[in-house]
């Protein structure tokens, strides 16, 4: 058995959890003396860093949401100045606002490591082709993964996502052995590869990276068969620092959180701890992390601790792969979409009226978002050119704020359903992947 970074992976689990101790004490002193908002919050539950004395004392911590980054946008929980970050990423927030994380020169290199790792436990070798068909930009499944391929040693191939005939291309030209993207988009490049009249399977590619999204058994079974590769689930969140938080070992039986890096609860509806086997709401505090530390992060994915120790000799805990969120936010081709940010980007506008719905479809294996609106009374004139320039201005407006292609379909005032009571605003048709 090899591993990555094998003195930690193998770790006995009570040396893990004095290194985990000494990690904590110094996270929490670290948001106690920098971030207003943690020193108010133990301020007023009376608390002082010097309290936490055992890893049980985590419990008497206060919890961060993910509300927390947004009210304090942009930078107001980075616990060093902005001029010692190296970067900056962000993710989608609840208010059209996004949630903005910083990293340290530490912190990637960090992040790096922790990605490595996760390749490594799989069976990625320094100088395997690898390609990383994820967005670029502010997303942190693009520039994170990247940086794990290059710091194993891998040939890095910053495919982005798009242009999927040349994706195609490169996997078949370039000998590429390792690819990474979401699992939708993998089955859609499956798809593309037959309407080329390439069979997927006589690609060269062996290991599939997918994550980003829930994924299901099935779509597992369907991409090893028709690439021919083993496929491994990928878990994170930008908050923790992107992917590379949890990751499936060659057992594909549950994913590895690194506790060197992070402590894991599992919590039930009353904030109680869940026992392994029982599902619950993923918390997580961060324990190596210099710009951003969270302490109680209540990530809103729903899993499970596994209960068994895991054959492949690592020590940390294994994650039940994720059942789906405690709240209601929504995956859209890989981007963190809340139904109330859709609302507010359309109440703000005076075109549109009080009553929309999101309907969302499957389509070739990718995500499809109708946005079904209706029209106010005042912007109602009859007249076609005045319904395609409100449709254009609401699909811009959309675009411009979520980054996400939808189709705006305008309907007439009183058209949509009226319930009493909490109104179902979002229609999502698709199957499980
Ligand atoms: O999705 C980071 C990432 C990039 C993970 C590439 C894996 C691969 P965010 O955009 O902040 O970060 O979205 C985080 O996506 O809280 C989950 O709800 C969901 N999610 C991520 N991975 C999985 C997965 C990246 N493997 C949110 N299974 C998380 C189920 C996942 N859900």
């Amino acid at each position: 058995m090899e591993y990555w970074q094998p003195e930690i992976e193998t770790m006995p689990r009570k040396q893990l959890q004095e290194l985990q101790l000494k990690r904590l004490k110094k996270s929490v002193n670290a948001v106690y003396k920098n971030v207003p908002l943690y020193r108010k919050r133990f301020d007023d539950a009376g608390l002082k860093p010097a309290d936490v004395r055992s890893l049980d004392d985590l419990k008497k911590l206060p919890f961060t949401k993910k509300s927390d980054l947004r009210d304090t946008y942009p930078f107001g929980m980075f616990a060093v100045p902005l001029q010692q970050c190296n970067r900056l990423h962000a993710s989608s927030g609840t208010s059209g606002k996004s949630t903005v994380v910083g990293y340290t020169k530490k912190d990637l290199e960090t992040w790096a490591d922790l990605m490595a790792r996760c390749f490594y436990m799989v069976g990625v070798r320094p100088g395997d082709v690898f390609q990383n068909a994820a967005n670029y930009g502010l997303f942190t499944g693009g520039l994170g993964i990247h940086a794990g391929a290059e710091r194993l040693g891998c040939v890095a191939v910053p495919a982005g996502t798009g242009s999927t005939q040349k994706q195609i291309e490169m996997i078949r030209d370039f000998g590429v052995r390792v690819m990474h993207c979401t699992p939708s988009y993998a089955l859609y490049i499956a798809e593309t590869c037959k309407k080329m009249g390439i069979e997927p399977g006589t690609l060269p590619l062996r290991i599939g990276l997918f994550g980003a999204e829930p994924w299901s058994a099935n779509t597992r079974v369907q991409l090893e068969k028709s690439f021919g590769i083993k496929a491994y689930d990928s878990y994170g969140l930008s908050e923790m620092m992107g992917p590379g938080v949890a990751f499936e070992c060659t057992e594909q039986d549950g994913l590895h959180i690194w506790e060197d890096a992070f402590i894991v609860e599992v919590l039930d509806k009353n904030g109680e701890q869940c026992a392994p086997g029982e599902k619950g709401e993923l918390v997580l505090t961060t324990l190596l992390k210099e710009a951003l530390p969270l302490i109680r992060y209540r990530t809103g994915d729903i899993t499970m601790i596994m209960k068994d120790e895991c054959p492949c000799g690592r020590t940390s805990v294994r994650l039940n792969k994720f059942y789906g969120r405690a709240d209601d936010m929504l995956i859209i081709r890989g981007l963190n979409v809340f139904p109330s940010q859709i609302e507010h980007i359309l109440m703000d506008m005076p075109e549109v009226g009080e009553y929309f719905q999101v309907v969302l479809e499957r389509v070739n294996h990718m995500d499809e978002m109708t946005v079904r609106v209706e029209m106010s009374d005042k912007a109602f004139s009859g007249e076609l050119g005045d319904l395609q320039k409100v449709t254009g201005k609401v699909t811009k407006k959309l675009k411009d704020s979520l980054n996400l292609r939808t189709k705006v379909v305008l309907v007439e005032k009183g058209s949509l359903p009226r319930v009493e009571g909490k109104s179902k605003k979002v229609i999502d048709m698709r199957t499980a992947i």
